[in-house]
């Protein structure tokens, strides 16, 4: 491999950061020297502590390396060939047992566009099981399912980051980027300079709360009524923009109907914000000509949470601040390939192109290019907890690839028991993660650097993440696992051609299946993206038209044209190049001119307040929430490898507030065990007036006694299926002795 730096981006969160990485000549294996990239324009050369120290978990002290089966109870060291044939095997047996449907596939938004796409079609052609779903639906689904409710489709931001601090106001909604995104933080700092107002709702004075002209703090799992009571004083002062509702919208009269049963006494005694907090957030939201709204999973991990992002659009649209310059409603996604993992068909009921798996027109087209009957494609499968739920009951044998669900998943000690009950489970990682410890095999992957593959980030912008250094021997990649279990599942002879291992050429397929489907990606290339430095989806073929329905900016000035048409002038008349038409330079914005809607409309969706699922009583008295702290990364397979990440956050912890601290006769770092009607977890006290009286938190990020998960509520959303990982009721002890 060349001793040049290689553009690439961060393997963790949905930033998707740019860095140049080098292989380091004389290092151990595995290592390079990471410099800053600053010509892409996300981050402009910024990372976060777990961006620059990624590095460090390509190494080979702390990765798996070689396969693993167990024999006698334990997992040992095996060939590729026994590995792989031991899963084809207990597959196979399950599958002639019990049917197709009693094999589960689990995926995960951190897996590159080509592995997701290749993960479902191996599901539904090789398996043939309909039970295949990914950790993104505890992430983005609520929002998701919003959004394609009101919009017609689900981008997670439908305009670039860059807006931001050009818009009049934002209110980030049950967000954290000083600890999630860091290096995006930058872009409400500069809404601040330019004059323009920021708003944060989060239970905790977090440290971007800190940053906010008006923090709002409302009692976990109430966003809905907050949005609601917020409507209702847009309509009673005379802020709607009657004209934009009249033009761009459908359905006002019934939500403006359910806006006003909700009086802003009524909402302060949900919420615990106040009528004033309540009318000055208003009055900064209404006061300039564009503003914003985004959610991240506060108000999204919530069994409402469809409901509660809906009522957030509704404020949006009666403000007419979507599908304008400078406004709209958008979701901050979280995974590397939160985006794009959603999109190729890794969810349970999703072919790729983000087509609809109970869709006549979408199977065939699916179909067509993957070589298959139509008819022989299962229908759409169980949702993520459902699936694992059933574990061990109606689904036997299960594949992982990219989640760590023992300690991620709602009701972790549940999910684990499920997970044990397998009659055999097969973990693909690059870690001995906690559920990889408990497969009957595991096999260990290639990482970021050392593969190349897509990822589309938090704005709809498709990246080329480049290969940089050669794996450690004895690694392979996930593409190489499907294609040698097609080789050995596939119903008839040869199906492992169906199953590069060549990245592009996934690629490649994956446009021809995406092509006049909702996430269009017939017209981007590897060579583009490595050119442009990333190009927002729909990108249709040239000769196609976008598949979202229009509603579409063309960006002007995509990197090439002036290229192109130097080329086009140079060509003689007759030349049949000529007749090619233009790239489509992609869609950075979308709506401006229309939604993608039948009709063109946006949709208002009438909704009410509802309690969550699980609100405190006499015996579980205190509302317990969960989140992240800055230097782990979800599950922390990865993260807590790393030395100066684990100093920085070295393991779990309740905070509270004083009041509470000093009820329970509690001091600072004292142990306290936290209960819900799930489980039980101890961690140290961590007391700071920056949350409510009636809420603690704890990061979800280790396994062992403080493990948050074994407390949540795997309640799930009716629409989205999203478990309320931000709110149940639990009751805290100080733990003596
Ligand atoms: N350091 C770090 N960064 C990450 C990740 C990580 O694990 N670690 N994960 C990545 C991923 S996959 C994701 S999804 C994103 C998540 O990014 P965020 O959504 O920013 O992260 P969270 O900490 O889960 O939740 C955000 C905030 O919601 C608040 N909250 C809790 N309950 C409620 C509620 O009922 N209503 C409201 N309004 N707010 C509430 C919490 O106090 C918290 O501050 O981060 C990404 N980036
Ligand atoms: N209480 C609570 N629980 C939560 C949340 C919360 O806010 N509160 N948030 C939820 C959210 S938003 C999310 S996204 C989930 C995330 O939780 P998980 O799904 O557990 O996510 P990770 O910890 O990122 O797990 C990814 C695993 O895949 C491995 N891996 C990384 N890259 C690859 C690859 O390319 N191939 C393969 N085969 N493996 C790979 C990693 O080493 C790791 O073991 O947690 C959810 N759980
Ligand atoms: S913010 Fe996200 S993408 Fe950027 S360096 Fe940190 S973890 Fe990586
Ligand atoms: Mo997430």
């Amino acid at each position: 491999m060349q001793n040049t730096a290689t553009p690439t981006h961060c393997p963790y969160c949905a930033l998707q950061c740019g860095m140049n990485l080098t292989p380091a000549p004389d290092g151990p294996a595995g290592a390079v020297a990471l410099t800053e990239r600053a010509d892409f324009p996300v981050n402009r050369g910024a990372l976060c502590g777990k961006g620059r120290t990624a590095p460090q978990v390509l190494s080979s002290r702390v990765r798996l390396t070689s396969p693993l089966v167990r024999s006698e109870g334990r997992l040992v060291p095996a060939t590729w060939d026994e590995a792989l044939d031991r899963i084809s095997g207990a597959l196979g047996s399950v599958r002639a047992e019990h049917g197709a449907d009693a094999l589960g596939v689990f995926g995960g938004g951190g897996l590159t566009n080509e592995k997701a796409y290749a993960l479902g079609k191996f599901t539904r052609i090789v398996l043939g099981t309909s039970q295949i779903d990914y950790n993104g639906r505890f992430c983005m689904s609520s929002a998701a399912a919003a959004g394609i409710k009101a919009f017609g489709v689900d981008r997670g931001l439908p305009f670039p980051l860059e807006d931001i601090p050009r818009t009049g106001c934002v209110v980030l909604v049950g967000s954290n980027p000083a600890e999630t995104m860091p290096p995006a933080l930058r872009y409400f700092t500069e809404l601040r300079e330019n004059g323009g107002t920021l708003i944060v709702v989060d239970p905790r004075r977090t440290r971007t709360a800190e940053q906010a002209d008006l923090h709002l703090a409302p009692r976990p799992g109430t966003d809905l009524a907050l949005a609601l009571g917020l409507l209702h004083l847009v309509v009673a002062e005379g802020r709607v923009d009657e004209e934009y509702v009249r033009e761009r919208t459908a359905g006002w009269e019934e939500a403006r109907a359910a806006a006003m049963a909700h009086w802003p006494e009524y909402v302060e005694r949900i919420t615990g914000v106040s009528v004033p907090e309540l009318r000055e957030a208003v009055r900064m939201f209404c006061a300039p000509e564009a503003a914003m709204v985004l959610t991240a999973r506060g108000p999204e991990q919530q069994s409402k949470g469809t409901d509660t992002v809906g009522a957030w659009i509704n404020l949006c649209l009666a403000t007419g601040r979507a599908g304008r310059p400078l406004s709209g409603y958008g979701c901050l996604t979280g995974q590397g390939n939160g985006q794009g993992g959603r999109e190729h068909g890794q969810k349970a009921d999703q072919l790729p192109g983000y087509r609809k798996l109970d869709d006549p027109a979408a199977r065939r087209h699916v179909a067509e290019v993957w070589g298959v009957d139509p008819d022989a494609l299962p229908g759409p499968g169980r949702s993520a907890y459902e699936l694992l739920d059933a574990l061990g009951r109606d689904v036997k044998a299960l594949l992982l690839m990219g989640s760590n669900p023992v300690v991620s998943a709602p009701r972790a000690a549940h999910v684990e028991e499920r997970l044990r009950s397998l009659d055999f489970l097969a973990v693909a990682d690059v870690v001995l993660s906690e559920t990889a410890a408990l497969a009957d095999v595991v096999l260990p992957v290639t990482q970021w650097a050392e593969e190349t593959g897509t990822t589309t980030n938090l704005e709809g912008r498709v990246l080329l993440r480049r290969r940089a250094i050669t794996p450690p021997e004895g690694v392979r990649s996930d593409l190489h696992v499907l294609h040698e279990l097609a080789a050995r599942l596939g119903t008839r002879q040869g199906l492992e051609k169906k199953f590069p291992t060549d990245p592009e050429e996934v690629f490649e397929e994956l446009r021809r299946a995406s092509a006049g489907g909702v996430a269009d990606y017939s017209g981007i290339t590897y060579r583009r993206l490595a050119e442009e430095n990333g190009v927002f989806w729909p990108c249709p073929a040239p000769d196609r038209s976008p598949g979202a329905g229009g509603g579409t900016e063309r960006a002007a000035g995509a990197a090439g044209d002036g290229e192109d048409a130097a080329l086009d002038a140079a060509l003689p008349d007759d030349d049949p190049a000529r007749a090619l038409p233009d790239p489509h330079p992609g869609t950075p914005r979308l709506f401006l001119d229309r939604f993608a809607t039948p009709d063109g409309r946006a949709r208002f969706v009438p909704v009410a307040h509802r309690p969550a699922a699980e609100e405190p009583d006499d015996d579980y008295p205190v509302l317990l929430t969960t989140g992240r702290v800055v230097s782990q990364y979800q599950s922390g397979a990865q993260t807590r490898r790393v030395a100066e990440l684990n100093r920085a956050a070295p393991g779990p912890f309740v905070e509270l507030h004083p009041r509470l601290a000093a009820r329970l006769g509690a001091a600072e770092g004292d142990l306290l065990a936290v209960e819900s009607r799930r489980g039980r977890a101890v961690a140290p006290a961590r007391i700071t007036t920056a949350i409510r009286p009636d809420t603690v938190f704890m990061p979800f990020h280790w396994p062992g006694e403080g493990r948050a998960n074994v407390l949540t509520n795997p309640a799930l959303d009716p629409t989205s299926r999203m478990p309320e990982f931000k709110v149940c009721a639990v009751r805290v002890e100080t733990v003596r002795g």
